[in-house]
């Protein structure tokens, strides 16, 4: 068979060539083959040539480059809408006479594969994924994907997929029925013709929108069974809920009808708030990482091996991104309990996930066969980017690069995990300052999805594109710091904290500040984060010295849920509870400080603290230690768990409108920290009514 990819060029992103009696009818829209407007025309075209050519007997849609459509164009989303709609392109395809085959490789996403649903077969490379992801974008897929998946794939599989926008293997998606074939990889086109033409005489065509077998045997219990599987992963979000009804609707109404509704809600949630943060983070998510002022043609330095000084919980967390994106590791340990403790709970944690089925036994060992483990310091020297993760104490870190300085070899990246140090500072005591950058890790390292990459004054524009590009490898969202105290996220977590602990002298409970967090979407308060971290972080560890009410808490062992006791008590399994000694001691230091309490309004606490945050956000911004506001946003999406649904503290602000931040912080800073202080940027922005995200 010749080679069917040399399609001739088109001024279309759709191009068509004929094979025998099939028609090829060929996307090329970089980089994804976003179903564009010309995308879709295109489509429709080519099914009207197939229907009005009698030599066609079968049609075969296929992509160039990495993938299959990967969905509408978002871009065109809050758009005038431009015919042709998808909706009316995919029964354009499913009502085409001669049977349309799709041959899928890379993503086949949301309106994608509501494209392959609507052709009458579908085969796919082994690699492909298929997957509606329309949920992160707070919407659920709007051209009769959540009618005819699970139809084809079954209810509780569209369920999983439509709800929470994870996507699926070609392989599993031959087992429940999305994919008719699987074919080799490299061979997609060429067999996707042949299998039309095993198809092509084949009647009636078999319509996805027309099946009824895997709906008819739907157990109803399915949706409860689900709801309440997931009802902490959904709390809060709209979207999800959305696309149970609707695929619960594919079981109860034929399937125009479902379809019909289906679109209403589509509209629905499109024009809601949620959506709308939730495509704006989507955006700002890829944003982050593009480096500015960067010089053109900088090139990132090579990476075969990394070093990681210190095996503690963070050292371990780290190592092992890499091991899992199979770059060597050399850890290195001052002594051989503390190497062999870290390297064992790295194996356990690898373990755990294995025993979940998220890896295999053999990927367990080809991991840990990466890592090389040593107390000796000197094996660092073939390193080509070192990252120290030992104790948060400037002497420390800069004893530790001073060594590093004489070992590394020249050219290797000499990276910092530090949370809050100042990276110029680090970097001015050793002799090679340009390559020196801050690689901050959240914890659990391994878990966690934020890095933030610290440029330092004298960072090398080749060692920061290197961190950024290796965060991307091991699947982290790399975000561009400047060097300041906590740099983005711990430096907006400050004014946050000291205003709640503030809170609870002048008459909140800890139960009462977590609250108001909780229903505003966070993981948790600020309370049961200190439990979590650890009450006694950064504690100067002398009991007799009790300034304030988490000394008063250290000083009696109150550490946190390690120790069982903290703002709150704990059960044995780790559940809290309000603790009376915890509001005891609060009341005796209000009482010792004058501070006269009172009744706190909910209101007071989110303008206190969460209004604070927004304030600093804006100063981080007016610095330039944050190159844009959507990076602040991305920071404390993945690493703080602010609720993407409100699309990030900055674009909160924006929708709550900043002259309201405004006003709330004027209304508190009498109560506030006594060095409380404006952003400029905000006052500016507000009042000219202008907003920090576009
Ligand atoms: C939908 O389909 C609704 C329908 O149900 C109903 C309609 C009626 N549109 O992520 P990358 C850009 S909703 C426009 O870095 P990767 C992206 O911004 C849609 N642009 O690549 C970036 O641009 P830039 C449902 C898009 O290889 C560039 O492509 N589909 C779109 O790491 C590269 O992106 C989705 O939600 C788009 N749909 O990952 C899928 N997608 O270079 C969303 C990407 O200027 N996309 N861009 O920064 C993805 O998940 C990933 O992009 C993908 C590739 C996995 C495909």
């Amino acid at each position: 068979m010749t080679d069917v990819r040399d399609a001739p060029t088109t001024t279309s992103p759709i191009s068509t060539r004929k094979h025998g009696d099939v028609l090829i009818v060929l996307s090329n829209n970089p980089p994804v083959n976003a179903l564009s407007t010309a995308v879709r025309q295109g489509l429709v075209d080519a099914i009207e040539q197939a229907e009005a050519d009698d030599s066609v007997h079968a049609v075969v849609i296929t992509c160039e480059g990495n993938t299959f459509f990967a969905g509408a164009d978002i871009t065109e989303f809050g758009k005038p809408p431009q015919q042709p709609w998808l909706p009316a392109v995919v029964d354009r395809i499913e009502a085409c006479t001669k049977p349309v085959v799709a041959a899928i490789h890379g993503t086949a996403l949301g309106g994608g594969l509501e494209v392959a649903l609507s052709c009458h077969y579908r085969v796919a490379v082994p690699s492909a994924k298929m997957g509606t992801p329309e949920v992160k974008l707070g919407l659920l897929p709007g051209a009769g994907g959540t009618q005819r998946l699970p139809r084809v794939a079954g209810v509780r599989k569209a369920l999983e997929m439509c709800a929470t926008g994870n996507p699926i293997g070609a392989k599993e998606g031959f087992a429940c029925g999305l994919i008719d074939r699987l074919i080799e990889e490299d061979d997609l086109i060429p067999h996707a013709v042949g299998y039309a033409e095993e198809v092509r005489d084949v009647r009636p065509l078999p319509k996805s929108s027309e099946r009824e077998y895997k709906i008819n045997e739907c157990d109803p219990s399915v949706f409860d069974d689900f709801l309440k599987e997931n009802a902490r992963r959904f709390r809060g979000f709209e979207a999800p809920l959305k696309n149970v009804e609707a695929v619960k609707l594919a079981c109860s109404r034929p399937y125009a009808e479902g379809a019909i509704e289906e679109r209403k809600m589509f509209m629905e949630l499109m024009t809601g708030q949620q959506s709308a943060a939730q495509r704006y983070f989507f955006f700002a998510e890829r944003k982050a990482n593009k480096i500015e002022g960067l010089p053109e043609n900088t090139e990132p330095r090579p990476i075969h091996r990394v070093g990681v000084i210190g095996a503690g919980t963070m050292g371990g967390g780290i190592s092992m991104n890499f091991l899992s994106a199979g770059i060597p590791v050399t850890i290195v340990e001052m002594g051989q309990e503390a190497l062999d403790r870290g390297t064992g709970l790295m194996r356990k944690n690898y373990e755990a996930t294995a025993s979940k089925g998220r890896m295999t036994a053999e990927q367990v060992e080809k991991a840990m066969g990466y890592l090389q483990p040593t107390l000796d310091f000197a094996a660092l020297a073939d390193c080509d980017l070192i990252i120290e993760a030992v104790y948060e104490n400037m002497d420390v870190k800069k004893e530790v690069f001073g060594r590093l300085d004489k070992i590394a070899k020249p050219g290797a990246i000499l990276a910092s995990n530090t949370s809050y140090l100042n990276i110029n500072e680090i970097a001015a005591s050793i002799s090679r300052p340009a390559d020196v950058v801050g690689m901050h890790f959240f914890s659990p390292a391994n878990v966690m999805k934020l890095l933030e990459v610290v440029r330092g004054d004298k960072t090398a524009p080749d060692v920061l594109l290197t961190a950024m590009g290796l965060g991307k490898k091991i699947r982290k969202v790399p975000v561009v710091a400047g060097v300041c105290h906590g740099f983005i996220g711990n430096r907006m977590l400050m004014p946050r904290q000291i205003e709640a602990t503030k809170l609870l002298l002048e008459g909140a409970t800890p139960e009462q500040v977590d609250r108001v967090h909780v229903d505003f979407g966070m993981p948790m308060g600020p309370f049961q984060m200190a439990d979590l971290a650890g009450v006694d972080i950064g504690w100067h560890r002398d009991p007799n010295r009790v300034e304030n009410v988490r000394d008063a808490l250290c000083a009696i062992d109150r550490w946190g849920q390690k120790k069982g006791a903290g703002f709150y008590d704990y059960d044995e399994r780790r559940r809290p509870t309000p603790s009376p000694v915890v509001q005891q001691i609060i009341e005796d230091f209000a009482k010792k400080q004058g501070v006269e309490r009172r009744e706190i309004s909910d209101q007071e606490i989110v303008e206190r603290t969460l209004y604070t945050m927004i304030n600093e956000g804006a100063k981080i911004l007016e610095e330039g230690i944050a190159q844009r506001a959507s990076d602040i946003d991305v920071v404390w999406v993945y690493g703080y768990g602010w609720p993407v649904y409100r699309g990030g503290p900055m674009f909160w602000a924006d929708s709550e409108g900043l002259a309201k931040i405004v006003d709330g912080l004027n209304r508190q800073e009498a109560r506030m920290r006594s060095d409380f202080s404006f952003s400029k940027l905000l006052l500016n922005k507000a009042e000219n009514g202008e907003k920090f995200t576009s």
